[in-house]
């Protein structure tokens, strides 16, 4: 009753915005801020029963990546520190949507009931709640507060200004019962980076200060929390730029860099033969770029690479440890999975398969990506975008920590126990919840180092086939169903036939078109021998489509 109550009366204070309606998306809400704060109160209240169910700290983060800086959004952080199971989300749309009080309570009734969520009695809860550097996500964050804790029994943990990857990243550490504020992260990505560091062959250790790379933060949360990691590194120079005086993902920021391939703001012709990287505007896309004498362009280096020098790497020293067949040593066999999803350049693909690993493909869109990936004893996933990150299972990890305890005592410092440490420092280094750039651009950098390895050689590994990406207004996109990780078109009948029959007029041509998750529109993918051929075929499908 007093819980009725309690609802009753918050709910009455967030009223919906006439006429919107949302919808949860490949990655949460996302609309102009002005419109949220009723989504953002009622995801709130969503975290908090989530937590109750499972009894774990679950996340709510305040933020809408690399779109305008008027724009916001909301998402939610499951116990593992992955996204909302997906099983939730046709409840946070209606939940969202529902704008009369009882008719929200009948909801959470209905729903509670299904899910054995128990209201009555003596349910706890908490959620971490974090915002990026948006200026709407201070009242953002007061209405999740309000929606969190009309949930009796639920706490609110304000977490303030943080990256999304920090807050997924506390919410998988909390529930792991291990310590879990902002400076345990930098300690832990800080030491286990040392950590391979010393591992590095003898030859290419020497540290020089001219060997830079240089960070565009999109101007958003990533710019200052960069700064206070790079103080505890000794062996990495990092120059952050763009790191919040100017507008956020305004001419910077990975999306930018990938999409438009020119260079962004705060950069010039004085960074001309440095490694530069791109952050998003919640810091969990990275792409690496470097810019070219004369010129407005700049050379992509983008998820796809980033995945490969991941993926040969680790490869590298799986064979170490068990020997080329993995056979040695009564060896565990260790599964490596790679996953991409249609985007991915073929170039990548191939060359990929061509090192003797497993490819299989997902739908666009992180939860996708990551729950394959969790599939393997070693899952490495990315999007070309530079959303991406590498799961190592608990069993593979106790292996390795047996194997490494073994070692210890038999042989000490053995190519073999390197091999195992370095993996046990990239299990901690990368973070296993979501894809975080500031991981990311450290692990790069310890493999590049490890390599000795220029950016010029690493984007040497293959070389992009040419592409093009279209996006089509349509009246209705959910009028377009795909199958096969997206590479079909099963609805409206016979266009897939005609987007064959249009492909195959161009050698190596490959082509897909899907509804976008985040727009109102159909993308198009092409890629071709040529950039003519690519933009020719994407423009004559477009025509298709339309
Ligand atoms: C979202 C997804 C991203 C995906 C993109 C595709 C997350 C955290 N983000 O940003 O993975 O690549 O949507 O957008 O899942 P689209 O559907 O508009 O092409
Ligand atoms: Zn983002």
């Amino acid at each position: 009753e007093q819980q009725r109550s309690i609802l009753l009366h918050s709910t009455s204070c967030f009223p919906l915005p006439p006429g919107v309606k949302l919808s949860y998306g490949t990655a949460g809400f996302r609309a102009d801020a002005s419109l949220l704060e009723s989504t953002v109160f009622r995801v709130g209240i969503l975290a908090a029963l989530r937590s109750v169910q499972t009894r774990s700290v679950v996340g709510l983060m305040i933020t809408a990546s690399h779109n305008q800086a008027s724009d916001n959004g909301v998402k939610v952080a499951d116990p593992s520190g992955g996204m909302l199971s997906q099983h939730w989300e046709p409840f946070a749309d209606t939940l969202s949507n529902a704008g009369d009080p009882n008719t929200l309570l009948q909801l959470i009734d209905d729903f509670a009931k299904k899910e054995k969520i128990p209201l009555e009695g003596a349910s706890e809860g908490e959620v971490l709640l974090g915002r990026d550097t948006r200026p709407s996500g201070e009242f953002l964050a007061e209405a999740a507060k309000q929606g969190i804790t009309s949930i009796m029994g639920v706490n609110a943990t304000d977490m303030g200004v943080m990256t999304t990857p920090q807050l997924h990243w506390m919410v998988r550490s909390r529930n792991k019962g291990m310590e879990a504020s902002e400076n345990n992260y930098y300690d832990q990505l800080s030491t286990s980076f040392r950590c391979l560091m010393e591992y590095i062959p003898k030859g290419n250790r020497n540290f020089n200060v001219n060997d830079k790379v240089i960070v565009d933060g999109a101007d958003g949360v990533g710019g200052e929390k960069l700064e206070i990691l790079k103080k505890l590194l000794s062996d990495l120079s990092i120059d952050v730029r763009n790191r919040g005086d100017g507008v956020l993902n305004e001419g910077v920021g990975a999306d930018f860099v990938q999409k438009e391939k020119i260079i962004p703001r705060g950069f010039g012709p004085a960074d001309v033969g440095f490694r530069c990287a791109s952050l998003d505007g919640d810091a969990d896309r990275l792409v690496y770029f470097s810019i070219e004498l004369n010129s407005n362009k700049i050379v992509l280096v983008d998820g796809d690479k980033i995945l490969s020098l991941f993926a040969l790497f680790i490869k590298e020293q799986l064979n170490i440890l068990t020997g080329e067949d993995g056979k040695v040593n009564e060896s565990y066999q260790a599964r490596l999975g790679v996953v991409q999803t249609a985007y991915a350049n073929g170039a990548s693909t191939y060359y990929l398969k061509q090192l003797g690993l497993e490819v299989v493909f997902t739908p666009t869109g992180v939860k996708y990506l990551h729950e394959k990936a969790s599939e393997y004893d070693i899952g490495i996933y990315f999007e070309a975008n530079g959303h991406g990150t590498i799961l190592f299972s608990e069993s593979f990890l106790c292996w390795l920590e047996g194997r490494n305890n073994e070692l210890t005592s038999t042989s000490k410092c053995s190519e073999q126990q390197e091999a195992a440490l370095r993996l046990l420092a990239v299990s901690k280094l990368i973070n296993q919840a979501v894809g975080d750039s500031f991981s990311g651009l450290l692990l790069v950098e310890a493999i590049l180092k490890h390599m000795g390895w220029s950016m010029f050689k690493w984007n040497e590994l293959y070389h992009d086939l040419p592409s093009r990406q279209l996006k089509v207004k349509v009246v209705d996109r959910t009028a377009v169903i795909t199958a096969n990780a997206e590479t079909v078109v099963v609805r409206p009948i016979g266009i897939q036939e005609a987007i064959n029959a249009e492909t195959a007029k161009y050698p190596h041509g490959r082509c897909f078109i899907r509804p976008s998750g985040t727009e109102d529109v159909i993308r198009v993918y092409t890629e071709a021998i040529s950039q003519e051929a690519a933009d020719s075929l994407a423009n004559s499908v477009a025509t298709l489509v339309d």
